[in-house]
């Protein structure tokens, strides 16, 4: 004799028939969804190209606003995050390249390096000239890290110069680090960037005036560039000619041209 719980085995219950209306509607449904999604990833792309570029009112400009704003907000968060403790890699200097490779020369010019002094601001009235001979009587701090380079490249390559956190020290310029921003340009001014301060102050940041051991040729920023292995290649400025201290911004050549204000590492 045939129990209920054997019906229940041969027909489980929660099987149910195979029905071709509700199959074909689930079909309709899920057709449906996919165009809605690729709608609104045109709709956002659409909205994204017709986005305004911003202009050049600000430090930055050439990038899609909303592309821009992103960027920003990366920047300021990893601002906050940048830290002393953590280094950038180092490698023993037997692996550097023995002549690194040389990438842009805007603002380079073979007679600045005559007579030679850096300016620094520590207003917009006051400011001190110093000859490299005063610079290189600071402590030296050297390493070999890997430079990279925006457009795809990158080298380890080996620096020497001052810590410009000791420089700043030194110089009694604690009130002027104590601002958002430091700027830095070529004597002729035609190259010019701007640097967070927590990035400036990093341990590995240098004024630098040796590369492979020997002082700086012409073309890799003689007699003084900056190094600062936490940022692209973009932001290493060769023959440095000013330094100036800024709460905004200070101008920035790529960043007027899109490129990332930060472009950290
Ligand atoms: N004055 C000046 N500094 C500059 C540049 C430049 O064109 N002019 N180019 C930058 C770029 S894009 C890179 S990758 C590095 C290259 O430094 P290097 O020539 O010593 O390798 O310098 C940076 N500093
Ligand atoms: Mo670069």
């Amino acid at each position: 004799m045939e129990t209920p719980e054997n019906t229940d085995q041969q027909q489980p219950k929660n099987v149910e028939p195979f029905d071709a209306r509700k199959a074909n509607r689930r079909t309709f449904i899920s057709s449906l969804t996919l165009l809605a999604g690729g709608a609104f990833a045109y709709w956002g792309w659409d909205q994204l190209y017709h986005a305004p570029k911003e202009t050049a009112a600000d430090a930055t400009a050439g990038a899609r606003a909303p592309l821009r704003k992103v960027l920003d907000m990366n920047g300021e968060l990893a601002e906050r995050v940048v830290s002393p403790d953590h280094l950038s890699k180092t490698y023993p200097k037997a692996m550097a390249a023995k002549k690194p490779r040389v990438n842009g020369k805007i603002g380079l010019n073979n007679k600045a390096i005559e007579d030679w002094k850096l300016t620094v601001y520590k207003s917009t009235s006051e400011n001190i000239s110093l000859t490299l001979e005063e610079i290189k009587k600071l402590p030296k701090t050297e390493f070999a890290f890997e430079f990279k380079c925006v457009e795809g490249w990158s080298q380890i390559s080996h620096w020497g110069g001052v810590k410009f956190s000791d420089f700043i020290k030194h110089y009694n310029l604690t009130e002027q680090a104590a601002m958002a921003y430091v700027g830095l340009n070529t004597p002729d001014k035609k190259y010019y960037i701007g640097i967070d301060m927590p990035s400036a102050l990093h341990p590995q940041t240098l004024l630098c005036y040796e590369v492979s051991g020997q002082p700086l040729p012409p073309e890799h920023g003689a007699p003084l560039r900056l190094i600062i292995p936490t940022k692209y290649g973009i932001k290493n400025l060769k023959q440095i000619g000013n330094i100036f201290f800024s709460n905004e911004r200070p101008p920035d050549y790529w960043a007027e041209l899109g490129y990332d204000y930060f472009s950290g590492l």
